[in-house]
């Protein structure tokens, strides 16, 4: 395919001028061009070929420093500083500009300059967005191809327009000091420099799913935020779809990929998303979504034939695998793989690794990437350009101690302060993260909040919200909860909620299930212990926690006056 469109040959011809690549590529996203590149990967010691029995399976590894995102190389560049994304470094555009020049000249000598054209959501449907990443990398151009749809199909798309989002990506030295990555909404333009990791040179992914169009989304209306969709179908056959915001790492793809608990007989779930939703409201006034992705890039640790059947199964083929360990032979292995470590086995760094080690084998954050057409549980609906309607929206947190295992949002403002309030521990330090979407959020809170509040004007049959909490423990420091699979059980009184007309115990900080409308069949835990233990609310420690919220969403300008009621509300309900 020729491509005529003048904007798109003006700009790449500017960053080709500026970077000084040997050759410029034009994907067409064929699956000929796919294996073509990842031969070339393999014979350049870029990508490893994994052994026979994971056909067509590849792993990468990164520089160490360069494994996952850092809030501090993340920029959000508008004209004026008032119109900030609170939540990212802002830097004034001509500066960054000025400094990403300075990084990108001559970049890429030596080096092909690939054209990747993609769509975000199904080709042709009126939610999805267009764009075009330029990178230096091999490796990104094979993830992207999973990821998104990419080539000709988004050629057609763009056509001759100049609506398309444009992207850079420079791999560069690595330098973590110099590592921009710097998005400018208000130009539909982003660069990524001096970094390999997908989270920031898969732009389609965080960079332009999210950042970049929770900007766009906050003033035209709509909603990009961090959230698997699931449906749920009942024996009766009807469908049902769920929304779910969780911080990064907090179980939102094991809820996506769930298979229904041995109880449940009759019950389907279906896969529509695992990490990124697009959210609007639709001609029926209930909240319509799609999954702007085409296939997975998540969090391997922990994924096994029993706790997560669905991705163990996909993963077995055409797949990337990112810092992971790899034997001599060519086997993987991650933590929490079920299986025994294969010999002579290289950590994710490429040294020798045994049991004795003291490191990890493979990265915490080690990641695979992999089609969503391979993942048996997807749902028919999950292309649908019209997206699926969402019954209820639930945040995850994650939280020893404060947090019970479910509550249910008095109405949609509460809700909103439900999303706001929400939190995850990390390596013992409680991390404030309203929504999830903290550190991918492109517009500043007061405006971003007050988008999620105006939609319960606009929508008639709005999703009820609820709060989950799967990480309470004990004394002892063990989970309460059995999680994973069972999560199920919560998310069958979620919808009772929604359809069946269950009634509800309010508490001083949302409403909680009784014990008897709670299945508890076939799992080691009494109605005794879900009240004491898993709903209970501590009247001191929500005080605190209360307390907490308050500081944390005052250290952001022009909070709507909403949220400050809500919290007023919560507090007076405590005292
Ligand atoms: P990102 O891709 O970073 O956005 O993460 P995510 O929200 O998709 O998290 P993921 O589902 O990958 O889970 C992260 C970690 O939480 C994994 O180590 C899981 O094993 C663990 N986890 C997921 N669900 C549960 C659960 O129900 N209970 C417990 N105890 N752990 C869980
Ligand atoms: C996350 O960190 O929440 C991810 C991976 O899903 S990344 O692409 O790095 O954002
Ligand atoms: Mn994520």
């Amino acid at each position: 395919m020729t491509i005529n469109n003048e904007y798109v040959r003006k700009w790449v011809e500017e960053i080709a001028q500026l970077c000084r690549p040997d050759a410029i590529y034009w994907c067409n996203g064929s699956e000929d061009e796919y294996e073509r590149l990842a031969q070339q990967a393999v014979a350049e010691g870029k990508l490893k070929a994994l052994d026979a029995s994971w056909p067509d399976c590849y792993a990468f590894s990164t520089q160490a420093d360069d494994s996952e995102t850092h809030r501090e190389c993340t920029y959000v560049c508008t004209d004026h500083v008032e119109d900030r994304a609170d939540t990212s470094l802002w830097m004034a555009p001509e500066e960054m500009l000025g400094k990403l020049a300075s990084i990108m000249e001559n970049s890429m000598s030596g080096k092909i300059l690939y054209v990747i054209p993609y769509v975000l959501g199904p080709v042709g449907s009126p939610f999805s967005q267009t764009a075009i990443e330029i990178t230096d990398s091999i490796y990104v151009v094979l993830n992207m191809r999973i990821l998104t749809r990419i080539g000709d199909a988004a050629w057609s798309q763009i056509g001759d327009k100049d609506d398309f989002f444009r992207g850079v990506h420079v791999t560069g030295d690595l330098d973590i000091s110099k590592r921009y990555i710097a998005h400018f909404p208000e130009y539909r333009t982003l660069y990524a420099v001096n970094t390999e990791f997908g989270g920031y040179a898969f732009q389609g992914k965080s960079s332009l799913a999210m950042v970049m169009s929770s900007a766009v989304a906050a003033k035209e209306g709509w909603l990009a935020e961090h959230m698997m969709i699931l449906a749920i179908e009942n024996p009766e056959g009807e469908v049902r779809y769920i929304a779910g915001a969780f911080p990064s790492s907090s179980g939102k793809s094991n809820l996506a990929f769930m298979i229904p608990p041995a109880y449940a007989k009759g019950y389907k779930c279906y896969t529509v998303g695992d990490d990124i939703a697009w959210l609007r409201p639709g001609p029926d006034g209930r909240l319509w979504a799609i999954n702007p992705e085409a296939g997975f890039f998540s969090v391997l640790p922990g994924v096994n034939e029993k706790s997560s059947p669905r991705a163990a199964e996909m993963i077995r083929k055409n797949t990337i695998f990112t810092n992971i360990a790899v034997s001599e032979d060519g086997l993987p292995w991650w933590e929490g793989k079920g299986t025994k470590a294969p010999d002579n086995l290289l950590n994710w760094q490429g040294v020798h690794w045994d049991m004795q080690s003291p490191y990890k084998a493979a990265h915490p954050n080690s990641r695979f990437t992999s089609p969503a057409s391979q993942l048996t549980s997807m749902s028919p609906h999950w292309e649908d350009p019209a997206g699926v309607p969402i019954s209820a929206i639930i945040f995850g947190g994650k939280s020893s101690l404060t947090q019970p295992l479910l509550i249910e949002a008095f109405n949609w403002q509460h809700g909103v302060f439900l999303g706001a309030s929400l939190s995850a521990e990390r390596d013992k330090t409680l991390e404030r993260n309203p929504m999830g979407i903290l550190p991918f959020l492109g517009a500043s809170m007061g405006d971003y909040l007050r988008n999620w509040l105006s939609m319960e004007n606009r929508l008639t049959a709005p999703p009820n919200i609820f709060r989950v909490n799967w990480f309470r423990k004990d004394e002892k420091g063990d989970f309460l909860w059995p999680g994973y699979g069972e999560n199920f059980r919560v998310l069958e009184w979620i919808l009772g909620r929604c359809y069946d007309e269950l009634a509800a115990t309010s508490t001083a900080v949302g409403m909680i299930p009784r014990a008897e409308d709670f299945n508890l069949e076939g799992i080691k835990l009494t109605q005794a212990e879900l009240v004491n233990e898993l709903l209970a609310i501590d009247k001191t420690a929500w005080q605190k926690e209360t307390a907490e919220v308050e500081t944390f969403l005052h250290s952001f300008p022009n909070l709507p006056a909403e949220i400050e009621a809500e919290i007023a509300a919560q507090k007076e309900r405590l005292s």
